[in-house]
């Protein structure tokens, strides 16, 4: 009697280790997921990104217009020349579809430009433009000033953010 009850335990024993042993198989795959997007980061450590839409919509200097810019590259990462959308409205929200843009900007406290001399190339429509040859050549923090002529009404803003 008491060997056959140990011999019950002992297979008990054996399927709860079996089931112990199976258990972390989920936990496994999970972790080759986490890896995975450990890896895309790991495209940061070359000298920073940023997520495409991670610029808040401003309103230029005298308040004219609102401009928004999603980049067309996502995330953001450095010395890999790319196109951005920018998105141009009225501070009422009609969007302005015949405007001049002009593009400038650079790392402030690195004294240098863009390595490369951005511009818009092509009117989308719906207030959406094109801006093509952006590229950053290192991480830090970087401004890009946008000129906005529509008719006769012109405006400067100005966006700062950081690839890091
Ligand atoms: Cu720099």
């Amino acid at each position: 009697m008491a060997v056959r009850f140990c011999a019950c335990l002992l297979i008990s024993t054996l399927l709860l280790s079996a089931c112990s042993a199976v258990a972390p198989l989920p936990q496994v795959s999970g972790d080759g997921m986490a890896m995975d997007s450990e890896d895309k980061a790991g495209m940061d450590m070359s000298g920073g990104s940023m997520l495409a839409d991670a610029l808040e919509p401003q309103t230029t200097e005298n308040g004219l217009f609102t401009i928004t810019a999603i980049s067309r590259l996502d995330p953001v990462v450095i010395n890999e020349t790319h196109a951005w959308t920018l998105h141009i409205e009225t501070t009422d929200g009609s969007p302005v579809s015949e405007a001049e843009i002009t593009i400038d900007g650079g790392m402030p406290a690195h004294n240098h430009g863009f390595p490369t001399a951005p511009r818009v190339t092509e009117n989308l429509g719906d207030g959406d433009y094109l801006l093509e040859g952006m590229r950053f050549n290192m991480g830090g923090v970087w401004v890009m000033t946008l000129g906005i002529t529509s008719g006769d009404q012109n405006d400067v803003v100005t966006f700062e953010f950081e690839l890091k």
